[in-house]
């Protein structure tokens, strides 16, 4: 029987490798994207494999039609810059709350099973206590938060009022290849490599000791696909993350080794806002999805730099 799926946001940085990985397993994949930050290059390995919407997901009726006869729908589509949230809290609700509920409901129409949902750790906000735990009090401190934790909620009301399997998935800090270096929020780790290929230092905000949980996007990629076919994970909320932590600092460290780029780190003054610890605690994921990370932090950087050279050579 052939499984159709489309991914919300398929052409952004992990919507496009989850549409590698369907592809790759034979699923019939369609995509809606807006190319507000995504990029047709994202999805040049699936290139004539699958259908391709320019599309919004605030289009509630285009969301819908593109659902139809789909097993699955991964929701990646979102304004997934917390500043963005700050500066146009409402402008970015109707993306990220108004078109994952256009996404539910035309999931709850079109009689779609099965639908996994991007949410994000910024739902545990500035508490400090970690690891993060699932039944750990929400805590945001953004409209971006703010905004995925109603996404969680809505979820967990259609699992149980309409009887579809809707799975949320909280992405700690997630890397690899395609991630956007050149937005002005991009992640630490795009931003290490920009500065490396540029033969610059970095700049450390604060000491360095803080620290995140890295995770491999063809990790978050598999969490996806786990969370899909789950029997019993309806209306629940799962961290992906893998467990380990690692500081600014050793980052900074472990990348100069890859790179060969080892100048000293500057340091600045620490981010507004800033939270110090990150860490997920990952047993709720791995005892009931299944889901165990499998690339390791060394070869995860690797593999990211390695596509982070070529792409800067091509681009420049
Ligand atoms: C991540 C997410 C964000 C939100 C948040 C919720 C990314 C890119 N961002 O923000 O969307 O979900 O988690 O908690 O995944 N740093 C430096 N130098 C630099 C850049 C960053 O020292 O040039 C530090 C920064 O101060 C922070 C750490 O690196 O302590 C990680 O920063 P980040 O922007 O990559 O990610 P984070 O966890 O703040």
């Amino acid at each position: 029987m052939t499984r159709r799926a489309l991914v919300t946001g398929g052409a952004g940085f992990i919507g496009s490798h989850l549409v590698d990985a369907l592809v790759e397993d034979g699923w019939q994949v369609a995509v809606l994207d807006n190319l507000s930050t995504g990029r047709t290059e994202n999805l040049a390995q699936s290139h004539g494999r699958i259908e391709f919407v320019e599309g919004d997901i605030r289009d509630r009726k285009l969301v819908e039609s593109v659902a139809k006869g789909c097993t699955a729908v991964f929701h990646q589509a979102a304004v997934v810059s917390v500043p963005l949230t700050v500066q146009d809290p409402v402008g970015s609700a109707e993306v990220n709350e108004i078109g994952t509920l256009n996404v539910l409901e035309a999931c709850r129409r079109q009689k779609v099973n099965s639908v996994v949902l991007a949410s994000s750790c910024a739902v545990y906000g500035d508490d400090p206590e970690v690891p993060k735990k699932e039944d750990m009090p929400a805590r945001p401190s953004s409209p971006y938060a703010v905004q995925k934790l109603a996404g969680e909620y809505y979820a967990g009301v259609f699992s149980s009022l309409y009887g579809i399997s809707a799975v949320c998935l909280r992405y700690f800090n997630v890397y690899g290849p395609r991630q956007d270096p050149s937005s002005p929020y991009a992640g630490v780790i795009s931003i290490f490599m920009d500065r490396a290929v540029k033969k610059l230092p970095p700049t450390i905000h604060g000491d360095g000791d803080q620290y995140r949980d890295f995770i491999f996007v063809k990790d978050v990629v598999r969490a996806n696909l786990l969370a899909a076919s789950a029997t019993d994970a309806a209306g629940k909320v799962f961290n992906i993350g893998t467990g380990r932590q690692v500081t600014i600092k050793d980052l900074w460290e472990q990348f100069s080794k890859i790179s060969g780029y080892a100048a000293a780190p500057e340091y600045g003054s620490a981010r507004d806002g800033d939270i110090r610890e990150s860490l997920a605690d990952t047993g709720k994921a791995n005892g009931e999805l299944g889901f165990e990370p499998e690339v390791s932090f060394e070869d995860g950087l690797a593999a990211a730099f390695r596509w982070f050279e070529a792409m800067s050579y091509h681009y420049s």
